[in-house]
């Protein structure tokens, strides 16, 4: 679970007055680079833009596997956000709540989609404002793949 903590609580409490002054430097303003090992790649990796001060958003991707072994992404870690869980939403009662997903199995030589209204990434206590357009770059943690992949923030798929 080390992964999930990134960022210590001090950092977090001083996120409110620093945020303003002294930010990460923009990220380049390049398309989206589609980042991938031999086996797992990502593509078509956003960010739902939130608004200014949300603690929370959400986050969706492709994931694929090219190689004949399911693969099993368990962690996500990142520097913009201080924790990142892989959750799945579920109708209950007719009312979309969230859990937390422990696992997302990518199946071998095939694929697995983090999609508003199913699996998704949460991404909790953004370290600087988000607005679309801009990238934050997540890393995946999957078995023995560890991938970068370069997210864009945008308004809607
Ligand atoms: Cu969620």
């Amino acid at each position: 679970m080390k992964l999930f903590c990134l960022r210590s609580a001090a950092a977090l409490a001083l996120l409110g007055s620093l945020a303003a002054c002294k930010g990460t430097p923009p990220d380049t303003v390049a398309a989206t680079p589609d980042h991938s090992d031999a086996a797992l790649s990502i593509t078509n990796a956003w960010i739902r833009e939130a608004p200014a001060g949300a603690m929370m958003l959400a986050g969706y991707a492709t994931l694929h596997n090219a190689s004949a072994t399911p693969i099993e992404c368990t962690a996500v870690s990142a520097a913009d956000f201080a924790r990142v869980e892989l959750h799945q939403s579920q109708m209950h009662d007719g009312m979309a709540k969230m859990a937390a997903l422990e696992a997302l199995m990518v199946p071998a030589n095939g694929s697995a989609t983090l999609a508003p209204g199913g699996n998704h990434l949460m991404l909790m206590h953004p370290a600087r404002a988000l607005k679309a357009g801009d990238t934050s770059t997540l890393t995946l943690h999957c078995g023995d793949h560890r991938v970068d992949a370069a997210f864009t923030v945008r308004v809607s798929p």
